[in-house]
């Protein structure tokens, strides 16, 4: 085994704005403190394993041309060494988290017990190198979408046994995460839709994944596995309609069922926009309902219509994330995970530096941008006075519900005038902002 698979490419530094050094950060300063708070900590920047290590960079018209070392050899020697390749990119790159499918940490072989066991030696693997380097497991996840199996879903399969071959698998993926303490856990629901009604009882299949969900709670339960447990919206792709589809359907689907209080949500940019919200909408959903836990950063193609996964570059997008998550206060258990993948034509390995430098330097901006736009307040305080009707009289009473329809009629018949609200000043405020994106 090689002793490193990153060869000549030392730790990414910061150097600043002006640095001409292609491995080195220009913005992201892990110890500089942007309103108190060290960017890293504000981040709490993830490595997506299957994307960064395993993905082959395939599309419909052609196979992979990722060149990627250390997936070769037998199964177990893969393992080894991807997750030491894996180890070795977070310490180059200075990121100190790491998310991976069961399906990608180690192969799926011939059956379940098979694939238990090479699991089990994988979280092994792990767990030293986690040890060794102090890098943690932001979350983990089952990949319930790629094997034939779950062509027609996993816990919404029309099929029981491919029902418990999930739950199985999810089982198994909450031992590892737990052993390796992953600080969350996620549910995407790779094929959980449909695509045509025409063969497919809706109700029954959201019943069968709200059921899928509660077990999994009782079983996180039942381990003393304390991580978050999280859903990921996605409206489509590979199924024509996904359940999940974006952030309000995901609460409605938890709160009909009775999940809110043990889910919050991992909202992933690609996803939104594909569900035609842009990413901010869909964090700002997740707020306010006191469910945002983490987020998927990445960014799609303004030109192709499906989830391109392509690394977040664009500063006035990454400034809006972190105007949502500022306002929050920022990340409990979540993190920003890149579920991103460097382009087909970007095969080689250091192409993944490029990738996660141009994210991380793209979001320090954003970081010090919000920041700077909140601690501005103009942006802040023309919201507060475009609502302040409702601050006092009857707008106040409107929001205690003190009031009714007959008392409001009489309101409106007693105006001298029609009335109207001052201007949106949508130009303003954009102006506003990209005064600040410098
Ligand atoms: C797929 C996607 C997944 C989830 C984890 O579009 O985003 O990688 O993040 O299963
Ligand atoms: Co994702």
């Amino acid at each position: 085994m090689p002793k490193e698979f990153f060869p000549g490419i030392k730790k990414v530094r910061y150097e600043g704005p002006d640095s001409k050094n292609p491995l080195a950060f220009r913005h992201y300063d892990a110890t500089e403190k942007v309103g108190g708070k060290t960017m890293k900590d504000h981040f709490r920047f993830a490595v997506a394993y299957w994307h960064a290590m395993k993905n082959p960079l395939a599309d419909p018209f052609g196979g992979g041309t990722a060149v990627r070392p250390w997936n070769s050899g037998s199964p177990l020697k893969m393992v080894e060494q991807t997750a030491r390749a894996c180890f070795e990119f977070m310490d180059k790159i200075g990121i100190d988290y790491y998310c991976f499918h069961d399906r990608d940490a180690a192969p799926e072989m011939a059956t379940l017990k098979q694939s238990n066991e090479i699991l089990d030696k994988t979280a092994v693997i792990l767990g030293k190198l986690q040890k060794d380097t102090g890098k943690k497991l932001l979350w983990g996840t089952a990949c319930l979408f790629a094997h034939t199996r779950y062509q027609q879903g996993a816990a919404t399969s029309p099929n029981a046994d491919v029902f418990a071959y999930a739950a199985a698998q999810v089982k198994k993926a909450l031992d590892v995460t737990a052993q390796l303490k992953g600080e969350g856990y996620t549910f995407w629901g790779g094929r959980e839709g449909y695509s045509t009604l025409l063969n497919t009882d809706m109700k029954r299949e959201l019943d069968h994944l709200a059921a899928f969900l509660h077990m999994a709670v009782d079983y996180k339960k039942k381990i003393g596995f304390k991580g978050q447990f999280y859903i990921e919206p996605k409206p489509k792709e590979p199924t024509t309609h996904q359940y999940d589809s974006d952030a309000a359907a995901c609460l409605n689907f938890l709160r009909t069922y009775g999940l809110m209080d043990h889910f919050k949500l991992n909202i992933e940019t690609n996803h939104a926009t594909l569900a035609g919200h842009t990413v901010q909408h869909d964090l700002t959903v997740a707020a306010n309902a006191g469910a945002l836990g983490s987020i998927d950063a990445n960014a799609g193609d303004e030109l192709l219509g499906w989830d391109t996964d392509q690394f977040p570059t664009n500063i006035y997008m990454t400034t809006q994330i972190m105007l949502v998550l500022l306002r929050m206060g920022g990340f409990t258990t979540g993190g920003l995970n890149f579920d991103a993948k460097v382009r087909r034509e970007s095969y080689e390995p250091v192409d993944l530096f490029h990738a996660h430098i141009g994210g991380m330097d793209a979001f320090a901006r954003g970081l010090k941008i919000a920041h700077a736009i909140i601690k501005d307040g103009r942006l802040d305080a023309f919201v507060k006075q475009r609502y302040s009707s409702f601050d006092s009289g009857l707008g106040a009473k409107i929001e205690a519900r003190k009031t009714n329809f007959t008392e409001l009629e009489k309101h409106a018949l007693g105006l001298k005038k029609s009335p109207l609200p001052g201007s949106g000043r949508q130009e303003m405020l954009e102006n506003l902002l990209n005064d600040f994106i410098r």
